[in-house]
């Protein structure tokens, strides 16, 4: 075994690995860029070198800074992780040629699943079944149409070179199918370099069925059981679990066999898994993940097995540890990808500082696999990934129910989570019932993303009591903010106070009196009684009426965040005193709508501008959005050049009304 390994790589699957190679007693050496001197993979590993700036393509992704670190530390191994260089065949003979172990499957097995059209070909020849089209090298659209025709409408069109959805079509009927085909084309070249195109039967209503599998260098190879991950959104993975709803043992064992005869066909070794799509009972071969997935602990839950530890051993030369026959599954495991992103509009990245984040405790029963800490930020160059939360259960409800109650416990503030999004797939009747295929989060997604509701009166409370002990308490640390406000009671000479909110657009107004050690809250009219105190931890517990909670109330300046069990609420205070700062500062500064790169600058500081003219144009999520002059007036500072990368909230010009 290895005395010393690097991990290529960074947040929750850096900390991942760390956690085996520490059990086993391998030494671990992080890499890291500029963005991540102080992140939690550096902190956990026992070495840690600088390999650039905070661009992946500067650090992250680049082999030579890689390989320098990893022949400076004298690691014997390089862990790849997932995502980043885990599949790239260039690096793998790059550690090679430095004399350094990949801790993955050789090249020659990268290379041969990077192609889609070139896998197929190779798997139909190993025997695995096909999805019925047409993958060969005629590229004229007579050709094509033909081969769709043969197939059978609705067919697919998909990028020989593809993958992640890029440069696939569906075509319903044949008097579509050029425009179609012509347009998957130019996708294709501009996103693989590369126009080829194979033509596929395409399925409805498919489920998205992974197996794992492992191989060693004597010539074994197993599977590890399925993961089903059919809750997707945009090719995203949003819901994995195992054992797949539904599966019969005859399939699983043929769905077995065909994975491991994949793997057999490219000569793989190591952890790597086999994608189909089923429908019915019938399976097909999508393609082959040659790296260990994130997924990768639903696996580990129902099969009791470490599979950073196998992979470890694997690339130390050993034999696999288990038989076919002596791998047992029991019980099920549901795993979830909680992300710092906005489902209300339409699943943005959001960046910005994890302000509080605690998790559920270990009575929860819950595996979380993190790489990042209350304090950090969540920067716009990588991916926005908080955790993966993973539960097991002796079957699937106990499962889900666990997995729900473990992320209500969730306390994230400062930035928004999908966190009531996976709450509300995880108690969705159908999915519930497993009756769901790769549609179920576009079918419900009405659903599943409902309008926001009005923060209830238990979150009103939570607000206002907050504010009402901090200003009691040692106040803000600004002693003109309102919040620094001791002698509140006396202001209007009165024993009460009216607490001015507002949700959006809409007022929001308590009034609150004091009684002894309690309060009268007046919540919009409707008197309740209630009590506050702060936590230990910092959270407040109210009782509101004789219901007890606990909820995270955070503030930013005059912005208050509630989170509860069921959900998180912004209210803004309005202080009826101060003059509108927020107001009057809203005309001055145009800011980044969401994280983004700057496109285009298209006025200079000084520019006289006319309402509405463009000034600036801001690419995100591979869209355009304008910035534009909310009034005639002056730029007056132009604060970022094209190319820039900016946060949500960022001012990128400062702006003055004309008058
Ligand atoms: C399909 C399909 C239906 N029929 N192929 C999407 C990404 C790529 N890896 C394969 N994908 C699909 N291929 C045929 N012949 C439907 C999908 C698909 C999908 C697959 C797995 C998980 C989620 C999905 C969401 C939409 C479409």
């Amino acid at each position: 075994m290895f005395g010393k390994i690097l991990i290529a790589n960074r947040g929750e699957i850096a900390c991942r690995v760390i956690r085996t190679a520490r059990r086993l007693g391998i030494r671990t050496v992080a890499v890291y860029s500029e963005a991540d001197a102080a992140a939690l993979h550096v902190a956990q590993a026992d070495e840690a070198y600088p390999i650039g700036p905070a661009p992946a393509r500067e650090s992250y992704l680049s082999i030579p800074r890689l390989i320098a670190a990893a022949q400076r530390s004298g690691a014997e191994a390089v862990h790849p992780g997932y995502g980043f260089l885990s599949e790239n065949a260039g690096f793998a003979e790059a550690c090679a040629g430095a004399g350094i172990v990949f801790v993955g499957p050789p090249p020659s097995a990268i290379r041969a699943m990077g192609s889609k059209a070139a896998a197929k070909a190779l798997m139909e020849r190993a025997g695995v079944p096909l999805v019925p089209g047409y993958h060969g090298e005629a590229q004229d659209e007579r050709h094509l149409a033909q081969a769709a025709r043969h197939v059978g409408y609705p067919v697919l069109i998909k990028a020989s070179a593809g993958g992640g959805g890029k440069g696939m079509r569906v075509v319903e009927t044949p008097d579509k199918f050029a425009a179609s085909l012509a347009s998957a084309k130019r996708e294709a070249a501009s996103a693989f370099g590369d126009d080829r195109v194979l033509i596929e039967k395409y399925l409805t209503r498919p489920h998205h069925i992974e197996m794992q599998i492992f191989a060693d260098r004597h010539g074994n190879a197993i599977h590890l059981f399925e993961r089903d991950c059919s809750i997707q959104r945009r090719h995203q993975k949003v819901v994995e679990e195992a054992p797949a709803p539904g599966m019969s043992d005859e399939r699983r064992h043929a769905m077995g066999e065909a994975a491991v005869a994949a793997a057999c066909a490219v000569g793989y070794v190591g952890a790597g898994t086999v994608e189909f799509i089923a429908e019915g009972h019938a399976f097909y071969f999508m393609e082959m993940n040659t790296r260990l997935q994130v997924e990768h602990p639903v696996t580990e839950a129902i099969t009791g097995l470490d599979l950073v530890d196998w992979q470890l051993r694997v690339a130390a030369g050993e034999k696999l540890p288990l038989r076919q026959e002596d791998v047992a599954a029991r019980g099920h495991a549901v795993e979830v990808r909680l992300y710092a992103e906005d489902p209300a509009r339409d699943f943005l990245p959001v960046t910005g500082r994890l302000r509080r984040l605690r998790m559920p405790d270990a009575a929860s029963g819950l595996r979380i696999d993190t790489g990042v800490r209350e304090g950090d930020t969540v920067s716009v160059h990588y991916d926005p990934m908080i955790a993966k939360v993973i539960a097991w259960g002796e079957d699937r409800g106990t499962a889900l129910r666990r997995l729900a109650a473990g992320l209500a416990r969730y306390r994230i503030a400062g930035l928004t989570t999908n966190r009531d999004f996976l709450l509300r797939v995880l108690r969705q009747p159908d999915f519930v019932a497993g009756a769901f295929d790769t549609g179920f989060i576009e079918r419900h997604r009405a659903e599943l993303l409902p309008v926001p509701a009005p923060a209830p009166r238990l979150a009103l409370a939570a607000a206002s009591l907050a504010l009402l002990l901090e200003q009691a308490g040692a106040g803000s640390g600004d002693p003109h903010s309102p919040w620094h406000r001791r002698d509140f009671w006396r202001l209007n000479g009165a024993s009460w106070r009216d607490l001015q909110w507002a949700e959006g657009e809409a007022p929001r107004l308590v009034r609150a009196y004091w009684r002894g050690p309690r309060y009268r809250l007046e919540i919009e009219g409707e008197a309740s009684d209630a009590a506050a105190e702060i936590t230990p931890a910092g959270d407040l517990a109210i009782d509101l009426d004789g219901r007890r909670a606990e909820l995270t109330v955070l503030r930013q300046g005059d912005e208050v965040t509630v989170v509860g069990d069921d959900g998180s609420w912004r209210l803004l205070y309005i202080d009826p005193v101060a003059p509108r700062a927020a107001e009057a500062a809203a005309g001055g500064r145009l800011s980044a709508p969401m994280p983004g790169k700057v496109a285009q600058v298209l006025a200079a500081a000084g520019a006289k501008v006319k309402r509405g003219q463009a000034l600036m144009v801001l690419e995100a999520m591979k869209m355009e959005h304008t910035i534009a002059a909310p009034a005639d007036g002056t730029v007056e500072r132009v604060n970022y050049a094209p190319g820039d990368l900016v946060e949500e909230g960022a001012e990128l010009i400062g702006f003055a009304v004309e008058g």
